[in-house]
């Protein structure tokens, strides 16, 4: 039954940020998906007598996505499959199931936050057997080998049944179809304090999980309204559709807006968390009050000893350089290790799995730690879940305790989207070439203290990864500007604004940031290049 195809190669299958993002229609191209799947196989050595972990956020094209690989799996002797049952796994879940496992790798059918159905978009994250995300010298390889592919192998055979948990055979490759919640279930429970939870919501606290008609969705109600006892229909938008049901499943104050008008409407209850499509994002707002994703960071960081799983203390924190730089302040304080890496979640995986951090954590909406090497959306709410019962306060109060220990960074993300690739490389290649000339100038009142690119050495691999330009101003403010790496639409330019204030916690960040918004247009020429006058979104 095994086939061998002849194909010929697509010379676009490199992968981003994280994994390889497209537009279903460009994955729907004859060959196209077998293509990136048997060279990820090829260039790691083949896999056969391997066990992986398969499922995803339950977009468009998934269901005969998982179909193929789990053909070409067996066609290309791998030992095991561990699939989530109907194909569903979140991508904290899948990094949990893998580790547990010990799997040797996981492939993730998902695009993330960005909008799925026919029009939206496909992807898959490839994780190795550490439970995070293939380093970029492997998706180098998986490149390099899509644009020599010649051939890829398949059964010929029906499509398998994924709606039965239980273990079955293809070939000689075991099949076994998991429950995708409850493994996660177990590992959240041996992390935070339960029953402290579920005594909160017992006291009337009140609860909105939205999981954006995601993936997150039936873990949500599992977890908040089945086993901690949060009232029925607290979890909104709770079952997976193939086009996230219109919505674009990121969790920020635009496209979570009818969450956030709840939120700051009379009817709000006391928290709501979201979720975006995969799970590994998450959103935090209190009663008429937006936690920044930094600010989030920064405060679990401080609050640690709250949490069961890490009373004993944590070795440390690390944030993407375009994060803001509140859990820097934090990390201080508290004398634990700090490290500042590149924008992508694998980044963070070296120093998780050689000790040096416990916490780390991103702008993008991404928070998580140790127990598994990807960013983990429920975590992060059942993190501040159990703050607040030990607490008593709310989100605001928490929030403003930090703020007066700490001062607050005001922190925004201006991208702009859809420039033409080629206009973007230059304005960064040009902007770069400047960056020396800024240091000592003053613009509309900013001194410029430093600037320079962003350059990491990875202090395991010794990798150095460049990744952003960063121009540092007298007073604590600062601008990032780097290109996105998660796009389908021609270039994204995202420009990261921070200002710091000791004292005054209660200004808005638009305007405190606005000016600081022109200097970095007026630095990176933005207008003149790519005939924006704004930013298309602020997060
Ligand atoms: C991915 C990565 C994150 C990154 C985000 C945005 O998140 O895992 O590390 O911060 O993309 O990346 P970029 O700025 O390059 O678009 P996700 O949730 O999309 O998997």
């Amino acid at each position: 039954m095994i086939q061998t195809i002849s194909t010929t190669p697509y010379l676009d299958q490199k992968m981003g940020t994280a994994g390889i993002r497209k537009k279903v229609k460009t994955v729907m191209q004859p060959n196209y998906l077998e293509n990136f799947v048997q060279s990820l196989f090829d260039s790691i050595g083949g896999v056969a007598g391997q066990t992986f972990v398969l499922g995803g956020d339950g977009r468009y094209y998934n269901d005969i996505a998982l179909q193929k690989i789990i053909k070409m799996a067996a066609a290309n002797g791998m030992k095991k499959l561990i699939i989530g049952q109907n194909g569903y796994l979140s991508t904290p879940a899948s990094s949990c199931v893998l580790l547990k496992n010990h799997a040797d790798g996981g492939l993730t059918l998902s695009a993330s936050h960005n909008p799925g159905g026919v029009n939206g978009d496909f992807g898959i994250k490839y994780a190795t057997s550490n439970g995070g995300q293939c380093s970029s010298s492997i998706s180098e390889k998986i490149y390099s080998r899509t644009k020599e592919i010649t051939s890829y192998q398949i059964l010929d055979i029906e499509d398998i049944d994924l709606s039965y948990i239980g273990v079955q055979y293809l070939e000689d490759m075991e099949i076994e179809v998991i429950d995708p919640i409850k493994d996660y279930l177990e590992m959240m429970e041996g992390i935070f304090d339960f029953d402290a939870i579920r005594k909160l919501f017992k006291s009337g606290f009140s609860f909105v999980f939205d999981a954006m008609n995601a993936v997150t969705g039936p873990y949500g109600i599992k977890i908040f309204e089945e086993v901690l006892g949060a009232p029925e229909g607290s979890v909104h938008q709770a079952k997976p559709l193939p086009d996230f049901g219109g919505l674009h499943p990121d969790p920020n104050l635009v496209y979570a807006k009818h969450l956030v008008d709840l939120m700051y409407s009379d009817d709000a209850p006391d928290f709501a968390g979201a979720n975006d499509g995969d799970g590994d994002r998450n959103m935090i707002l209190g009663k008429k009050f937006f936690v920044s994703p930094s600010d989030s960071l920064a405060i679990l960081t401080d609050n640690y000893h709250y949490i069961p799983a890490y009373k004993k203390g944590i070795a440390g924190v690390a944030k993407s350089a375009a994060t803001s730089t509140a859990v820097e302040r934090v990390a201080k304080n508290l004398k634990i290790n700090y490290f500042e890496v590149p924008t992508g979640w694998k980044n963070f995986c070296n120093l998780m799995d050689s000790g040096r951090i416990t916490f780390c954590g991103e702008e993008s909406f991404g928070t998580s730690s140790s127990h598994i090497r990807e960013k983990d959306g429920i975590w992060a709410i059942l993190f501040w879940l159990n703050i607040i019962a030990k607490t008593g306060k709310s989100v605001e109060q928490i929030t403003r305790d930090f703020w007066k220990k700490y001062g607050r960074t005001y922190y925004l993300r201006f991208d702009f989207d859809g420039i033409d690739t080629s206009v973007a490389d230059q304005l960064m290649a040009d902007l770069e070439s400047k960056l020396p000339s800024f240091e000592g100038q003053t613009f509309d009142g900013y001194k410029v203290s430093r600037a320079h690119p962003f350059i990491y050495q990875d202090p395991v691999d010794g990798q150095t990864t460049k990744n952003g330009l960063l121009v540092y101003f007298e007073g604590g403010a600062r601008i990032c500007f780097r290109l996105s790496g998660t796009g389908t639409n021609g270039a994204t330019l995202r420009v990261y604004i921070e200002s710091y204030d000791p004292i005054n916690f209660d200004k808005d960040s638009p305007q405190e940031l606005e000016k600081l918004l022109g200097v970095a247009m007026i630095l990176a020429e933005i207008e003149k290049r790519t005939g924006k006058n704004k930013p298309d979104l602020t997060t």
